[in-house]
């Protein structure tokens, strides 16, 4: 199997977030990814490649032009015009409905950004380029005949939308690689499985019917987004039928998690898609600091195998997971279920 990663990602190194007001450690660090490329290595899931320049124009077709300025330029603003050089979190928020855009920096803070977990530092920019740089490349690998590919991107993607980002997320690199396949008109399924709803990813397909979003995740009454992720949520307009949400209780075992899974794979499989994006998180570990589900190693093993019975070409493309002692084993067990997929199982 292929992965995509490039060095530049590991500049991203969130000094802070801000939680209850104070200042609290990032669970996005860069040591994240060292776990990862330490399994795949030990395990021997082949070769590691950094990914093209793609530019911003694939970008442009997911994202508001205006917020991939701001994320381009914000900490260099913030330096220039009020001589600060700590990372730029926003104090005011747009309440809804009143949505004008301000002229000055300190308005325009907090116009994209939805929460207080992505801070802008000087590294952020190149790092989240190069994370969707990673996706796009991903996308292009596939399209020139590969069945499985690894998108090893960081920082993550799936909390933001069109024109948000929150949540350890700057650039939606699933969705961007999801827009990259559909050029010809394919369609594209993404599942998602990272411990929260990706409201962001959601956003961007909600209603596009030739783009199916689905996923397991904490009920967000109880965790973040917390504003998105219930199961009534369906899409809208032409893509009514195409967004399927399966929140689950707080505390969920495996046993229960691969059956809503086996239950979503049947909606997916109806779809028809040409191609599969998995957004993979890896934060429904039993062991993950953030999060309170019960996967083990090897029910990660058991997801991509299940994933794998789809026989669909896969574009993984990580999101998070931050248990870092056992977060590249887990990897390196999904990705291992899920190689070789068009064998029978
Ligand atoms: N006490 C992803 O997994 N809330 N993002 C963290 C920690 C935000 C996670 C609270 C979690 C965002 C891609
Ligand atoms: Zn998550």
């Amino acid at each position: 199997m292929l992965t995509i990663y490039s060095p530049v990602q590991r500049t991203h190194q969130p000094a802070y977030v801000v939680k209850q007001g104070e200042r609290s450690a990032s669970f996005d660090v860069p040591e994240r990814v060292d776990s990862i490329l330490a399994a795949l290595n030990k395990q021997e899931l082949g070769p590691v490649i950094a990914p093209d320049d793609a530019g911003l124009e694939p970008i442009r077709a997911v994202h508001d032009t205006g917020m991939i300025e701001y994320l381009m330029t914000a900490y260099e603003r913030q330096n220039a015009e009020a001589g600060v050089s700590t990372p730029v979190f926003p104090t005011f928020f747009p309440p809804p409905g009143q949505r004008r855009h301000p002229g000055c920096f300190e308005g325009q803070k907090g116009f994209y950004c939805t929460n207080m977990g992505v801070p802008i530092n000087e590294d952020t920019w190149k790092a989240t380029l190069a994370s969707a740089h990673c996706a796009i490349a991903g996308a292009r690998h596939m399209q020139s005949g590969e069945s499985c590919v690894y998108a090893l991107c960081r920082p993550p993607g799936h909390h933001a939308g069109p024109d948000f980002f929150g949540g350890y997320c700057y650039l939606n690199n699933a969705a961007i690689a999801a827009q990259v396949l559909r050029e010809n008109g394919e369609r594209v399924a993404i599942l998602d499985i990272d411990y929260h709803h990706g409201n962001g990813t959601q956003a961007i397909f909600y209603a596009e019917s030739g783009a199916w979003y689905g996923s397991l995740h904490i009920d967000p009454g109880t965790d973040y987004p917390f504003f998105a992720g219930y199961a009534d949520e369906v899409g809208i307009g032409a893509g009514e039928g195409t967004n399927w949400n399966v929140p689950l209780s707080p505390g969920t075992g495996q046993g229960r998690y691969l059956s809503a899974l086996k239950t979503l794979l049947v909606r997916l499989t109806a779809f028809n898609p040409q191609w599969l994006i998995v957004s993979a998180g890896f934060d429904t570990y039993i062991g993950d600091p953030i999060g309170t589900f019960q996967l083990t190693t090897a029910g990660f093993n058991k997801v991509g195998r299940r994933i794998r019975t789809l026989n669909i070409p896969t574009l993984v493309v990580q999101e998070g997971g931050y248990c870092i002692p056992d977060l590249g084993r887990n990897v390196a067990a999904f990705l291992k279920g899920l190689a070789d997929f068009k064998q029978s199982d």
